[in-house]
């Protein structure tokens, strides 16, 4: 029975996976690898794919600067894995390659340092599919940075793109300078220039950081964008565990300790955190003929990254696919700290299949805002954290997906495989 579900699970990613990709090369009557043999590789993107597609709207004035995308081969870009991407924590003392970083003491404060860039870059999107992004140190959505209440989060930034931009964090910041906003502090930052931006870690939660430079839409739409993770301190939660309940009735000493255990559970630095596999998820979308609405949805960027693609079945997927369902042990708790990055859509959602978790409104309360749902929405910048437990379900692939119909047939749609 397995193989079977595997195998219509795989056909139906793939005849989605095909139609978005042929919509967007143009060609709907040849197959996406005739396409894509008939133009080669490498050089159909400047051959002007693209230009076949027209726009509806002019108020992108830049847009033949920027404006070009086109079918260049299959993931080609393998750099940015969204696989790896889902489990990429950034504390200072371990993250991804690409972000220098590093971890100190100063005035009695952990300092949780990283150096970002904004850059212009090529993404891939689907299959063949490429976009012209603007991307902090190159990747989509930007590098997950995680810290610890109290913290204080530096990010040197530098800004290598052509175009002027910055970094606004959504924290509780207490100085009008670090806003990352074109009218405080350094204002908007040109080619070539830097900054450093200082937060401190507050509150407990999972975080939004993007581009306020102007057009807003564009800069945010581009690419700039990323999650920050504020891990709860354990102790702090024991000491004002108001802070962190929207609950007015006594607190007894049991309600106390459970809630010092969900923190433990949240911070990375207690081996309470081990017990759970946590995974980063950015909903997002792109433009990719510049009118103002989307043609490609996704989870962290990759069109049916994580569908079904080719496997043998009993959860050994082929070496290199790029597409695959996401594989979790059903013993473990799982957390995903989601956020909506979504632009020209009013909301996007996620949904789980025969599955129903709880959900915490932007992560800062250690008690469910929403108890045993199986859908919730966000809009542009809103985020939360769902904890969704397997144990009971038996093992195969349980589909999760936008509930905006028509995000799910363009690319947000996933599987989560059990076992
Ligand atoms: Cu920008």
């Amino acid at each position: 029975m397995p193989s079977i579900d595997y195998d219509s699970a795989a056909d139906v990613t793939e005849r989605l996976e095909q139609r978005l990709v042929e919509s967007l090369t143009g060609e709907t009557s040849v197959s996406r690898r005739t396409v894509l043999g008939g133009l080669g590789v490498a050089g159909s993107a400047a051959v002007g794919l693209g230009s076949t597609r027209t726009s509806a709207s002019s108020d992108h004035q830049d847009e033949d600067e920027h404006g070009s995308f086109g079918a260049v081969g299959e993931y080609r870009d393998l750099d940015f894995d969204p696989h790896e991407f889902l489990t990429a924590f950034n504390t200072g003392d371990s993250g991804q390659d690409n972000v220098p970083q590093q971890i100190y003491e100063e005035d009695g404060r952990t300092v949780r340092e990283f150096e970002f860039t904004a850059v212009d870059t090529t993404i891939t999107i689907a299959p063949g599919v490429e976009f012209q992004a603007w991307a902090y140190n190159g990747q989509v959505p930007g590098p997950t940075i995680r810290a610890i209440e109290g913290d204080l989060i530096r990010v040197k930034f530098t800004n290598f793109g052509r175009h002027a931009h910055t970094i606004h964090p959504h924290l509780k910041n207490l100085n009008p300078r670090m806003d990352g906003i074109p009218q405080n502090g350094p204002g908007v930052l040109n080619t070539g220039e830097s900054f450093t931006y200082e937060w401190i870690a507050q509150p407990a939660g999972t975080h939004f950081y993007h581009c306020h430079s102007l057009p807003l839409k564009e800069h945010i739409h581009r690419g700039l964008y990323g999650t920050i993770i504020v891990d709860p301190d354990p102790e702090r939660v024991r000491e004002n565990p108001r802070d962190y309940i929207n609950y007015p009735g006594p607190i007894t000493d049991d309600f106390r300790t459970q809630l010092v255990e969900e923190a433990r559970s949240r911070n990375h630095e207690y081996a309470e955190n081990d017990a759970v596999n946590e995974m980063v998820m950015v909903m997002n979308s792109f433009d990719t003929n510049f009118d103002g609405g989307n043609e490609v949805y996704a989870a962290n960027t990759r069109a049916f990254g994580y569908g079904v693609g080719d496997t043998d079945g009993n959860g050994n997927w082929t070496a290199g696919e790029t597409k695959r369902p996401i594989q979790i042990d059903k013993n473990e708790l799982q957390r995903v700290y989601l956020s909506n990055a979504t632009e020209f859509d009013l909301i996007n959602s996620f949904h789980t299949h025969s599955q129903f978790f709880d959900y915490y409104d932007h992560g800062t309360t250690l008690t469910p805002t929403f108890k045993t749902v199986d859908t919730i929405m966000q809009c542009q910048a809103q985020r939360g954290i769902l904890e969704i437990d397997y144990s009971d379900h038996e093992p195969g692939l349980y589909m999760f997906h936008a509930h905006q119909s028509e995000f799910a047939e363009l690319g947000w749609m996933s599987f989560f495989e059990v076992v």
